[in-house]
């Protein structure tokens, strides 16, 4: 707090003078500010001291909030209105900023009271629990309830820890509020305030199956509640840093993020700031991969077509349009499926970036879950992604040494493919609402396939550690898949000259895929990545 105090007081001193104390201070102009604090990321090579980078933020007028020295990433506040030109171009961003500037005020800082309810119905819900028999895990829970040992980030808006159906598997020791990107591990700081979202992905992860209200996949593996979501329902950058490096420095094997990191107007975009958002979350996500914890995220809820640009990572295209952190390539990213199996009309899609799919629900048919108080039925890509990280838990469980890249591995072989719907209108226009890439065994619509809790838990659960070494070599030419099946029927994708998009291309490159080789080309010139292609 000294050294708080004193930045404070050096930075007031400044203000109307022309003196500079030293090279590296701040000038008057940077100083000055309109007396709103706002809450930065800041981005410093990555061999960058704790010290070293608490010097530079103070000497541009700001206040290191937490620093993560292990990826280079800073947490600052500052009221300084040349704080992030002082800092220099591409190493600053305020999410805070950024909707003061569109009009929307800050974010509230905590709601007062948190969400919970009163007695919740014991009845036995699960034959509603459509989706829990789509993937197996009905089943499979029988066999392998998971483990204990094993635990499931739910990075979200916060998990009611009194719920029956949660209160055995969320862990406080392991939960934290990430809200100011700082973790906070009081229970104020990640209990839900002002949305039931995280309690209701929590409880598809791992409700109790206990013959009372409903159970997730994977009712024996304990829960983190790391809240990232604000009482807006805005997921900033820093809060998701500071989910995914709370999960990975806690030794959490799954990382469940039904959220995209957005501010307003930038939903998907590639803007310069976007360009520090997503090198932040990006190094958040590395480092808790290679820290042992796998990250499985919702593709969103947009109908976006995700597929990358040709040319490079993620801009070349005027329209291409990339999520945090489902785009990130260590991912796991998850479309959404209603109770018929079809690609929701809402879910995201793209070939190259959909890894696997799981039920979402659509209109009626919702997934039903714990809210606090009681049940409540919810649709989106955020109730499909827990599905996987269930099953991602129920691997580990019975698999204590499985490295990330062995799970994805997994989860990508166990799936069920699912081919490309050959009509895609949904609402009976005459014209089709989305075009799906690919073949059988990977295609944009569903990735993989259909996560599959029942082949999680039978048998050999994960592939040996040599056909995962593979994905750390060359992208290889060859067949996309390395053996093929016999019932992988290449898809020909059919024109759509009907399609509702003025900026589409008519024959876009993709859409001519034909064959698998020509797949395999195909996605290598969009610098979609081998394991991609293979499933990693
Ligand atoms: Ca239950
Ligand atoms: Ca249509």
């Amino acid at each position: 707090m000294l050294v708080r105090g004193s930045v404070l007081l050096a930075c007031a001193a400044l203000v109307g003078t022309t003196a500079v104390a030293n090279a590296g201070a701040a000038s008057a102009e940077t100083c000055s500010g309109s007396g709103v604090s706002l809450r930065y990321v800041v981005l410093f090579d990555q061999e960058t001291s704790e010290q070293s980078a608490a010097d530079e933020i103070e000497s541009a007028c700001g206040d290191q909030s937490i620093y993560y020295p292990e990826i280079g990433v800073a947490v600052a506040t500052s009221a300084s209105s040349g704080f992030a030109d002082a800092i220099g171009p591409d190493r600053a961003f305020s999410a805070q900023a950024e909707r003061l500037a569109r009009g929307h005020s800050p974010a509230a800082e905590s709601a007062d009271e948190a969400l919970s309810g009163g007695a919740v119905p014991s009845e036995d819900r699960t034959s509603e629990q459509w989706d829990m028999r789509t993937i197996g895990a009905d089943r499979a829970r029988t066999i392998e309830p998971g483990s204990p040992d094993v635990a499931v980030a739910v990075l979200d808006s916060g998990i009611d820890a009194r719920h029956p159906d949660l209160a055995e598997a969320v862990d406080p020791d392991l939960s934290a509020g990430c809200l100011s990107g700082a973790p906070v591990s009081t229970e104020d700081a990640w209990v839900p305030t002002a949305s039931t979202h995280g309690t209701h992905v929590a409880g598809i992860v791992a409700a109790a199956d206990d013959g009372r209200g409903i159970a997730g996949v994977a009712p024996g593996v304990r829960l983190a509640s790391v809240k990232v979501v604000d009482d807006d329902g805005y997921v900033d950058p820093e809060a998701a840093v500071c989910g995914f490096m709370w999960a990975a420095r806690s030794g959490i094997e799954v990382a469940n993020s039904s959220f995209s990191v957005t501010s307003p107007g930038m939903p998907c975009t590639t803007s310069e700031d976007q360009g520090v958002v997503r090198e932040a979350v990006a190094r958040a996500v590395e480092y808790a991969d290679s820290s042992g914890t796998l990250s499985v995220a919702a593709a969103t809820n947009g109908a976006l077509d995700l597929t990358p640009s040709p040319g490079s990572g993620t801009a070349a295209r005027d329209d291409a349009c990339e999520v945090l952190p489902a785009g990130l390539r260590e991912t796991l990213a998850v479309s959404a499926v209603d109770a018929s199996g079809v690609k929701a009309g809402y879910s995201s899609y793209g070939l190259g970036v959909i890894d696997l799919t799981a039920p979402g629900g659509q209109s009626d048919d919702c997934v039903l879950s714990t809210i606090p108080g009681g049940y409540g039925e919810l649709c989106g890509t955020s109730m499909a992604t827990p599905h996987v990280s269930g099953v991602a838990a129920l691997l580990a469980s019975g698999d204590p040494d499985a490295t990330p890249a062995l799970l994805r591995e997994a989860l990508g072989e166990q799936a069920a493919p699912v081919a490309c719907p050959e009509n895609y209108d949904l609402n009976g226009n005459g014209t089709q609402d989305a075009y799906c890439a690919g073949y059988l065994g990977y295609n944009g619509f569903y990735g993989r396939g259909m996560v599959d809790a029942l082949a999680a838990v039978s048998g050999d659960s994960t592939p040996d550690p040599a056909s995962a070494e593979q994905e750390t070599g060359e992208p290889a030419r060859g067949p996309v898949d390395p053996q093929p099946r016999q019932d992988d029927e290449v898809r020909d994708v059919p024109d759509h000259p009907g399609v509702q998009d003025p900026d589409r291309q008519p024959t876009r490159e993709l859409d001519r895929v034909v064959e698998r080789q020509t797949l395999h080309d195909v996605l290598q010139g969009l610098g979609v990545d081998r394991q991609r292609v293979e499933g990693r």
